[in-house]
């Protein structure tokens, strides 16, 4: 039995369920709260040193680190192929890929905005602030690439990828924290269009203000 260890508002854990389901997986999940601190659990702790989720329970393995385990369901089971092969288009997906899962997602995570405002006596506005701040430096630049392929249906071109996998999460994210994405349409256009995919609805956490 496949395990995914998560919580369900957690974008890294949502990049994984939608593998899972693009795949055709079957798995089960274990839920961790954030809010509760159970990441830091010494349960959790045992299956992720790192106090982070996901982790990935299959074939013996417990795997950590979305994109790695998104790498390891890609190449361990059939179905669309969600990192290319060619060199030059695995590149542009990883790229594409790392532009949020390294440089916006880490800068808003929980424990850095737990951070700002616990240890660094920063108040709400202010959190909220570097929130948007990353966000919109990493959405800027993904439009751009985006803008200069006007007939990319997804990310990468026509099939869903990595890209998009990583793309849903942080676009959900946003618009949980209310952040104008009115200068982002075509960021906007790809992620409506593969978060209607069955794999996507079915891996996505409650819709934001609903
Ligand atoms: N690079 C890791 C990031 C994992 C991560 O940051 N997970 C977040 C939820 S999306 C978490 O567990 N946060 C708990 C915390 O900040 O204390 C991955 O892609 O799996």
């Amino acid at each position: 039995m496949v395990i995914l260890h998560e919580f369900a508002l957690s974008s890294a854990s949502f990049r994984v369920r939608i593998a899972l389901n693009l795949k055709g997986v079957e798995y089960k999940t274990k839920s961790y709260s954030l809010r509760e601190g159970e990441q830091r659990s010494s349960v959790f702790l045992e299956l992720n040193p790192a106090g982070l989720v996901p982790c990935l329970e299959i074939d013996g393995l417990k795997l950590s680190q979305s994109i790695a385990i998104i790498e390891y369901i890609d190449g361990r089971y059939p179905g669309p192929q969600l990192i290319p092969s060619d060199p030059a288009e695995r590149a542009a997906v990883q790229a594409m890929a790392l532009a949020i899962a390294c440089d916006i997602h880490p800068l808003n995570n929980l424990r850095v905005l737990e951070y700002l405002e616990d240890e660094m006596g920063q108040s709400e506005q202010v959190r909220n602030r570097w929130y948007e701040h990353w966000v919109h430096a990493g959405f800027s630049a993904l439009e751009t690439i985006f803008q200069s392929q006007p007939e990319r249906q997804f990310a990468a071109g026509d099939n869903i990828s990595l890209a998009d996998i990583c793309l849903v999460p942080q676009f959900f994210n946003a618009r949980r924290y209310n952040i104008d994405m009115a200068a982002y349409p075509r960021l906007l256009e790809i992620s409506a269009r593969a978060s209607a995919l069955p794999a996507f609805v079915r891996a996505a956490p409650v819709q934001p203000n609903s």
